[in-house]
């Protein structure tokens, strides 16, 4: 046997650059009886070794033995301390890659709002106006598919793994009713980016505000209409609650937990907690999470959402369930994926276009939606993860020059609705930060399953030195216990500020 390093050896490998590409769906088929998951880091990271000795033995895969020069990236990758790396499309393996979905064309694009034009944007109008109008009972109603997120069914999942998926199977039930209008059976939804300032389309009728047409209960009666801020205050608020600055940061994460954010424990300054941000900034319906999906600005909203998840997936190579799966680091965000009853997304679990999570993974191939601004793959944004610990077996750096305040442990079933967190320096609010959720989360499934909450603050070292800091928690609703929520009565968070450290 060979161990000659061939040309085409990597010499650096990483495993989203080129380890997770060399196990295909057979490989890992085969093994996985054999409790071994090779689409997974951790798992071939700890059998490395074993790995690597039968497959320089020729016995792996089997019948499909790795040339030399796969041999030697593998065993370069062991020496080097197996990296995780990003996501490469220059891959030494370029061409063998099995976990890019093959290019199939979607015929739904997606577009920016602001780009429609006159005679889209009238069918978009058509549409909207068209499903506003229909009897709340029916199953292309605007008020019924709203309804499944907040009041009165409160379906949606929040601060848990399930959040990108159920939202995707959301849009995609939605943008269904909207093609049910005779005329605007090619119609999609647009979304709004929200680099740019609130599209002025978005403030004329049918998308200014809706009226709900019943009571859903909780002081929400027919009758009641959506509102939210002006351009300017939803712009400003972007920035207090570093909305933009989130979304970027998600971009640049390799793992999904790290992308979606708060989930297993890491930190809550990505996906969600940009998203949760946005919800509070555009206000005041937006802000609460048992109206939110009525006002129409919603949809644009979550749709510029889906398509930032829908870009990662393209640049980390895992818009289909095997390479997504690849960048899942834990069996608790995984099982989303792998055990039937968690792929459910009830209420999209009935009828002829069941949904799961499984299913909506690659967008283009089982939904048909893309969007008009394709990911470019180019991966050199794409930055080590930081955290506050590392495994000891792993070689580590220690980052000096920011730190990470932690406000761990809020229990927020008894705040009344979205809130905000500050962080305070001699009484200064020096960084805020925003939760959505429900008036009364305790009556909100999702929300009880994931009550207990933590919040990340990652900031210049100099900006926390040389003041008395604090945290205060401040409902959006001050009339219930005033603007300072008691700590007690949130579990009494804890509060840690640590530096933080990356394995390359
Ligand atoms: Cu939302």
């Amino acid at each position: 046997m060979t161990t000659n390093k061939s040309n085409d050896a990597a010499s650096n490998p990483t495993w989203y650059g080129e380890i997770r590409y060399m196990f295909t769906k057979t490989d890992i088929a085969h093994m996985l009886p054999h409790g071994i998951n090779l689409g997974d880091y951790l798992t071939v990271k700890s059998h490395a070794i074993s790995i690597f000795g039968q497959i320089s033995a020729g016995r792996m895969p089997p019948g499909n033995p790795w040339p030399a020069d796969w041999q030697t990236t593998f065993s370069n990758w062991i020496s080097n301390g197996y990296p995780q790396g990003t996501a490469s499309t220059k891959s030494k393996l370029l061409g063998l890659n099995t976990l890019a979905a093959k290019t199939v064309q979607a015929t739904r694009i997606r577009k920016e709002i602001s780009t429609l034009s006159a005679s889209e944007l009238a069918l978009l109008k058509k549409a909207f106006t068209a499903i506003m109008k229909k009897e709340p009972t029916d199953p292309n109603s605007y008020y019924l598919h709203a309804s499944w997120h907040g009041l009165p069914s409160q379906y949606c999942m929040h601060h848990a793994p399930g959040y990108n998926p159920w939202h995707r199977a959301f849009l995609v039930g939605f943008e269904n009713a909207l093609r049910s209008v005779p005329g605007c059976e090619n119609v999609t939804l647009p979304y709004w980016d929200l680099n740019t300032s609130l599209p002025e389309v978005l403030s004329q009728p049918p998308f200014d505000s809706y009226t709900l047409p019943v009571d859903i209960g909780n002081g929400y009666k027919e009758g009641y209409v959506t509102t939210r801020y002006k351009a300017a205050e939803i712009a400003q608020n972007f920035k207090t609650y570093s909305v933009l600055e989130d979304f970027n940061r998600a971009s640049t994460k390799t793992d999904w937990e790290d992308y979606t954010g708060m989930i297993d424990n890491r930190a809550n300054n990505t996906t969600i907690a940009a998203h949760d941000g946005g919800h509070v900034s555009i206000g005041d319906s937006m802000a609460n999470q048992q109206v939110s999906a009525f006002d129409p600005i919603f949809w644009f909203y979550h749709c510029n959402l889906d398509r930032l998840f829908w870009q990662w997936q393209s640049e980390m190579q895992a818009t289909t369930l095997a390479g997504l799966l690849t960048t899942i680091q834990s069996d608790n965000s995984r099982r989303i994926f792998t055990v039937p009853v968690w792929q459910a997304l009830a209420p999209f679990t009935d009828g002829p276009t069941a949904l799961t999570t499984v299913k909506i993974v690659d967008s283009v191939t089982s939904l048909d939606v893309n969007y008009d601004t394709q990911a470019k793959p180019t991966m050199m944004k794409m930055i080590p993860t930081t955290k506050g610990s590392t495994f000891a077996s792993d070689k580590f750096f220690v980052h000096t020059d920011k730190v990470n305040a932690r406000v761990k442990g809020i229990n927020r079933l008894k705040i009344p609705g979205s809130f905000k967190v500050h962080l305070l320096k001699d009484d200064k609010i020096i960084a805020s930060r925003a939760v959505f959720q429900p008036n009364e989360a305790d009556k909100c499934e999702n929300c009880v399953e994931n009550a207990i909450i933590h919040l990340d603050f990652e900031l210049p070292l100099t900006k926390v030195s040389k003041g008395k800091l604090g945290v205060w928690v401040e409902p959006l609703d001050h009339s219930q216990f005033g603007d300072h929520f008691p700590h007690k009565m949130m579990g009494n968070p804890t509060v840690n500020v640590r530096l933080l450290l990356s394995n390359e």
